[in-house]
C-alpha cells in the first residue's frame, strides 16, 4: 500500500526547505502542544552557514568543556548505508564518544543481543521467499499482512502449496484465516509456551542428536532446564491446552524444513533477548536451521534497519559488529579512521534520555529519528530533549523533535538520494536519485560532512562511492561488494568476502561464525514483565501498527491517500470490552497509565484479546508511548 500510495509525503507543503535556528529566549517545554500555525514565533529561518556553524559551534564547546561523553548523537534507519556510516563515524570520532544508537533499541536489539550470542551472526539466516520451500512455517508476535505485506504474500503462497503455518499471537490477525494453527496466547508467555514445546520435543526424543553434537554447545543444560517446564503446567500460564502444545511441537520437529518468523511481539520485552534465545534452541535443537526452507528470520522493520546496525549505528559495536571493547577491533579502527577512540561503550537511545536527566549528555545531533514520539515514556523523553543545552534536528519534516530543537537542518528524502540500503534479507541493494531536494533542502549525506568539517573532522570524499568503498573495507561481509557492481546489479546478497564472490542468501550450512565454530543453546526462565495489570489499571495495553501509517506518522499522514483512510488516533478493543463500560464504536475513549494518558476513539476489534487494548502510535494527538514504561 505504501509502495503504492505513499510516494507524496516527498512533494507535501510541509516539506522543510530552509535551515531553521531557534528563537533566542523562544521557550522549550517538554509539554508543548505543537501549533503549525505559530511555528515561527518559535524558529526563525537562517542560512546554511549560519544554520551549521551555530550547530558546530554550540555541539564543540559542550564537548571541550563538559567532556566527550556529554555529546550523543542517534542516527537514522531510513537513511542509506553510507549516511550511517558516516554519522556512526562522526560521534566516534568527531564527538570522540561511543554514545551513538538507533531506533533498532526499540526494534529488534534484543533479538540481536540473542543472535550473535546463539549463533554468532545478528542477521537473518535464510530470505523470506524461503517460506516457498518450508513445510512447516512459525510465525511469532509478528502481523505481516500489515508490517511487512511482501512477505506475508509469499507466506499465503507458501500456504496455498501445502506449507502449515503456525501463528502464535495473542491478538488475531489477518493472517489467522491462513493458520494451520492459531495460537492466540497470553501476552508476555512466550517463554513458557516456547520451553513446553521444547520440553515436549526433548521428551518426545525428537531432538536431532547428530546436529546438536557436531554443530552445538551448551545443549545438556537446556535440557535439564526445559524439564521443569511440562506443557501441562505451562498450559495454564499461557492459556494454550497441553495436547495443541505437543501438536505444534511435534509438527516443528519433524517436518523435513522448518522456518520461524518473528517480530515486535518477541522483542519488545523486558525479556526480549529471553524469548529470542527460545527460539534459537528450537531451531538448534532439531536440526531447523543451515538448509533450504529451515532457518530463523526476524522480520526487519525500517527499510535500513539491517545496513544501519551493520553499519555501527550501535553503542558497543564498530561496523560489522565488532566489539568498542575488543583491542584487537580498536586497533583496526584507529588505523582506519587516524585517531585514538573511547574503549566505553556509549549509552543506548534510552539511557541517553536519563543521562540527560542527570545533566551528563548535554548536547545531542538527531538524524532522522523521532524520538518525542518513538521513545517508550515519550512524555520523559520530552522533558530530556527540552533540557538539552542544544539539540540538532536533521529531518524532512518538523516533527514533534524537530520543534525542541537549537537548529533544523532540512534534509533529502528517500526518492531524492543516491545510496545502498540492506534488506531484511541481508540484501544491499543500490537506490538512484530520482528527483531533487524541494527548495534549500541538501543531502543528508552533504550535512553530515558539514558537520564533521564544523566539528574539527578533515574529511574528504568525493561521492557516495567513496563513502562506500571506504565502508566495505572496514566490513569484512560485504568486502566483496564493489560501487560497480552495485551499479551493474542493483543487488547483492552479503555475505559477500571477496571481488567475486556471488553472495550468500541461506547461511549457517556448515559451520556458525562464532569462536568455536558451534552455535551455543542459552536455556530462559520466566520474567513478568515489569508492570502487570492490577485494580487501578487493569487493562493490558498493546502498541504497534497500521497498515496505512508508518510509526511516527510524519511521513504517511503527509500521505494523501493513506491518511484519507486512517484519518484519526483509534484504539481497537473487544466488542464485549467495549460493551462493559458502556461504550460504543467511534466514542472516544481516555486510556491512562501511570505515566499519562491520551484520548481517541475506540474501534471494535474482535481479535484484540478481551482485557488488552491495541493502539498503533502513529498519532500525535495521542501519542500512545506517553503511556509506556522505559
Ligand atoms: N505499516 C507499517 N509497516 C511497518 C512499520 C510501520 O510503522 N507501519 N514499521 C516497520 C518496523 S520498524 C517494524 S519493527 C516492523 C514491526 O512489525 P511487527 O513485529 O509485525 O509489529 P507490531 O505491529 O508491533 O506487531 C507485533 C505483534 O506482536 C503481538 N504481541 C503483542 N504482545 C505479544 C507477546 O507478548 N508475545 C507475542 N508473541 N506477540 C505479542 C501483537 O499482537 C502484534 O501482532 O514493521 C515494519 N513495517
Ligand atoms: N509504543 C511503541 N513504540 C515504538 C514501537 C512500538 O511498537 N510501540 N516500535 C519501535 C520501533 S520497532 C521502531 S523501529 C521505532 C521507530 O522510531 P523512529 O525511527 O523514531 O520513527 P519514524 O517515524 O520512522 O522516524 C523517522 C524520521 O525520519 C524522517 N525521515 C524520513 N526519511 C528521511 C531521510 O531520508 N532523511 C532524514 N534526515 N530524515 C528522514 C521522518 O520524517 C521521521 O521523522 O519506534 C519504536 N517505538
Ligand atoms: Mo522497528
Amino acid at each position: 500500500m505504501k509502495g503504492r500510495y505513499g510516494f507524496d509525503y516527498a512533494q507535501h507543503p510541509h516539506r522543510l526547505t530552509v535551515p531553521l535556528v531557534r528563537r533566542d529566549g523562544a521557550p522549550k517545554r517538554g509539554d508543548f502542544v505543537m501549533d503549525p500555525a505559530r511555528v515561527m514565533d518559535v524558529f526563525r529561518e537562517a542560512s546554511w552557514e549560519e544554520a551549521l556553524a551555530l550547530a558546530g559551534a554550540s555541539l564543540s564547546a559542550i564537548r571541550d568543556r563538559h567532556g566527550k561523553r556529554a555529546l550523543a548523537g542517534f542516527g537514522s534507519a531510513k537513511g542509506s548505508n553510507e549516511e550511517a556510516y558516516l554519522f556512526q563515524k562522526l560521534v566516534r570520532t568527531g564527538f570522540g564518544s561511543n554514545n551513538v544508537d538507533h531506533c533498532t533499541r526499540l526494534c529488534h536489539a534484543s533479538s540481536v543481543a540473542a543472535l550473535l550470542e546463539g549463533i554468532g551472526s545478528g542477521a537473518v539466516s535464510n530470505p523470506v521467499m524461503d517460506v516457498a520451500r518450508a513445510q512447516v512455517v512459525i510465525v511469532i508476535g509478528a502481523n505481516p499482512t500489515v508490517n511487512h505485506p511482501v512477505a506475508a504474500s509469499w507466506i499465503k503462497n507458501a500456504v496455498s502449496n501445502g506449507t502449515k503455518l503456525i501463528l502464535a499471537d495473542p491478538r488475531r490477525s489477518d493472517l489467522a484465516r491462513f493458520a494451520h494453527r492459531f495460537l492466540q496466547f497470553e501476552p508476555d508467555t512466550d517463554v513458557a509456551l516456547l520451553n513446553a514445546m521444547m520440553h515436549v520435543i526433548v521428551a518426545e526424543g525428537l531432538v536431532d542428536q547428530d546436529f546438536i553434537a557436531s554443530r552445538t554447545i551448551g545443549y545438556e543444560e537446556l535440557e535439564r532446564n526445559v524439564a521443569a517446564y511440562s506443557p501441562e503446567l505451562m498450559a495454564p500460564v499461557c492459556g494454550i491446552d497441553a495436547e495443541t502444545i505437543r501438536y505444534v511441537a511435534r509438527l516443528y520437529a519433524s517436518s523435513k524444513a522448518s522456518m520461524i518468523l518473528w517480530g515486535m511481539g518477541i522483542s519488545q520485552h523486558i525479556h526480549g533477548t529471553d524469548n529470542a534465545r527460545c527460539l534459537i534452541a528450537l531451531a538448534l535443537m532439531t536440526g531447523q536451521i543451515g538448509r533450504p526452507g529451515t532457518g530463523l528470520h526476524p522480520l526487519r522493520g525500517q527499510n535500513n534497519v539491517q545496513g544501519a546496525s551493520d553499519a555501527g549505528l550501535i553503542p558497543m559495536m564498530y561496523p560489522d559488529y565488532r566489539r568498542v571493547d575488543d583491542p584487537e577491533a580498536i586497533a583496526r579502527f584507529e588505523s582506519l579512521w587516524g585517531m585514538p577512540l573511547d574503549r566505553q561503550p556509549g549509552l543506548t537511545v534510552v539511557e541517553v534520555m536519563q543521562a540527560i536527566e542527570r545533566g551528563e549528555v548535554r548536547g545531542m545531533y538527531i538524524m532522522g529519528e523521532n524520538p518525542a514520539m518513538s521513545d517508550p515514556d515519550a512524555q520523559h523523553a520530552r522533558e530530556a530533549l527540552a533540557a538539552l543545552d542544544h539539540l540538532v534536528v536533521q529531518d524532512i519534516f518538523l516533527t514533534e523533535t524537530a520543534y525542541l530543537a537549537d537548529v533544523v537542518l532540512p534534509a533529502s528524502a528517500f526518492p531524492e538520494k543516491t545510496g545502498t540500503f540492506t534488506n531484511t534479507d541481508r540484501t544491499v541493494q543500490l537506490g538512484r536519485q530520482a528527483i531533487d531536494p524541494p527548495g534549500q533542502a541538501r543531502q543528508d549525506l552533504w550535512i553530515i560532512q558539514q558537520m564533521a568539517a564544523r566539528l574539527g573532522l578533515d574529511w574528504s570524499y568525493a561521492s557516495v562511492a567513496d563513502v562506500f568503498d571506504e565502508m566495505r573495507h572496514a566490513m569484512p561481509s560485504i568486502g566483496g561488494i564493489t560501487w560497480e557492481r552495485l551499479q551493474r546489479e542493483d543487488a547483492v546478497t552479503y555475505p559477500c568476502r571477496a571481488e567475486g564472490d556471488p553472495g550468500e542468501p541461506v547461511i549457517f550450512t556448515d559451520g556458525f561464525p562464532t569462536a568455536s565454530g558451534r552455535a551455543r543453546f542459552v536455556p530462559a526462565d520466566i520474567i513478568p514483565a515489569a508492570e502487570r495489570p492490577d485494580q487501578d489499571y487493569p487493562v493490558v495495553l498493546i502498541t504497534g501498527r497500521q497498515l496505512e501509517h508508518w510509526h511516527t506518522g510524519s511521513m504517511t499522514r503527509r500521505a494523501g491517500v493513506l491518511d484519507a483512510i486512517e484519518p484519526e488516533p483509534v484504539a481497537l478493543v473487544h466488542p464485549l470490552d467495549l460493551a462493559a463500560i458502556g461504550a460504543q464504536p467511534g466514542d472516544v475513549v481516555t486510556l491512562a497509565s501511570r505515566r499519562g494518558q491520551v484520548s481517541l476513539f475506540a474501534r471494535a476489534d474482535d481479535g484484540t484479546p478481551r482485557g488488552a487494548v491495541f493502539v498503533p502510535f502513529c498519532y500525535y494527538e495521542a501519542a500512545i508511548n506517553k503511556l509506556t514504561r522505559s
